[in-house]
């Protein structure tokens, strides 16, 4: 056992046969709080982690019917915006909506039930305010105790270290190279899904066979594992990490009318079993986009119109 997950069962033992109000008073409690063993962090951050462990045994069995405790902006902010004001005892997410990359960190985000606010950055003309806080202009980013953090992979490890419940990679260290150089080997499926909708005005056979391609592996290695999520009987960070590339491949259809289509049923079975599962997880569902509004951002995005808002 992960010497981690090995302290998280002690703080778990104590709160394993207390209801709401017990919680809450151990919540309020110095004493419970030194469990997490962090003196460097603060108490906040300490108290946030702690209720991530203990919002984990309240909803024991039902992490997928977890919410994510989120703010959901509606607009995305642009040059001359202001920066929204900060929400108390929440962090702080930078975002776009239609990005793969700031999705992946919503998944996680999403399954642990962290507390977060989102700004969504007009990334076609970003608020003078980002740049200075982030002159590379980019998402996804996160504000964590005053500090700027980026990088949808970096992020995603750090979260998953920062709030262990539910734990999203495997703690033997074999296992969890082998899932990471599956997620850096799957970037080949999302570099042949960029070609393919970005490299001419209209789809190409050529294009199209290479995305194809690049998804036997994948289907391989899930054969290969033999198990309903990548992660095993539920999804892990290979799950959530490949997911967003994965729900734009259906956009391919609405976005060539029916000439082109990913045969997934027909081709790659255990991936549309995977989808289908993936689709109906919280964590995922909550922040799912039809393939018509992927399709309908392709089309803005190659006219130079992005639109944002929805
Ligand atoms: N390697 C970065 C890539 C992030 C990225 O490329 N984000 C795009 C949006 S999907 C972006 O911010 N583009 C704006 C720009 O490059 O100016 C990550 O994994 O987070």
């Amino acid at each position: 056992m992960c010497l981690r997950y090995a302290r998280r069962m002690t703080i778990d033992n104590r709160a394993i046969n207390t209801d709401r109000n017990d919680v809450l008073r151990l919540l309020s409690s110095d004493v419970d709080i030194k469990y997490l063993n962090h003196s460097k962090n603060s108490r906040s951050l300490l108290v946030s982690r702690y209720l991530s462990i203990v919002s984990a045994h309240l909803f024991k069995g039902q992490n997928s019917d977890r919410p994510a405790e989120t703010t959901m902006a509606t607009k995305h902010l642009s040059g001359d915006s202001v920066e929204p004001p900060k929400v108390p005892g929440s962090y702080r997410f930078y975002s776009m909506r239609f990005c793969p990359y700031a999705q992946r960190v919503q998944l996680v985000l999403n399954a642990k039930g962290t507390p977060h606010d989102t700004v969504f950055i007009d990334l076609s003309d970003k608020p003078k305010w980002y740049l200075d806080i982030f002159p590379a202009g980019k998402v996804p980013a996160l504000i964590f105790d005053g500090n700027f953090l980026s990088e949808s992979l970096l992020l995603a490890d750090f979260l998953d270290e920062q709030f262990p419940e539910p734990p999203l990679w495997n703690c033997s260290p074999l296992q969890k190279i082998l899932d990471k150089l599956v997620i850096e080997s799957f970037s080949k499926v999302g570099t042949a899904f960029y070609k393919l909708i970005f490299t001419s005005k209209t789809v190409e056979e050529i294009n199209f066979n290479e995305l194809f391609a690049s998804l036997i592996p994948v289907e391989a290695e899930l054969a290969k594992r033999g198990s309903k999520f990548f992660g095993g009987d539920k999804p892990n960070m290979v799950d959530y990490m490949i997911w967003p590339w994965m729900e734009r491949l259906d956009a391919i259809k609405p976005y060539t009318q029916g000439k082109f289509v990913i045969p997934f049923d027909d081709k790659f079975p255990k991936l549309a079993s995977w989808k289908a599962l993936m689709i109906v997880d919280k964590a995922v569902a909550s922040y799912y986009l039809t393939p018509e509004k992927h399709a309908q951002h392709i089309v803005n995005r190659k006219a130079g119109l992005p639109a944002y808002d929805f």
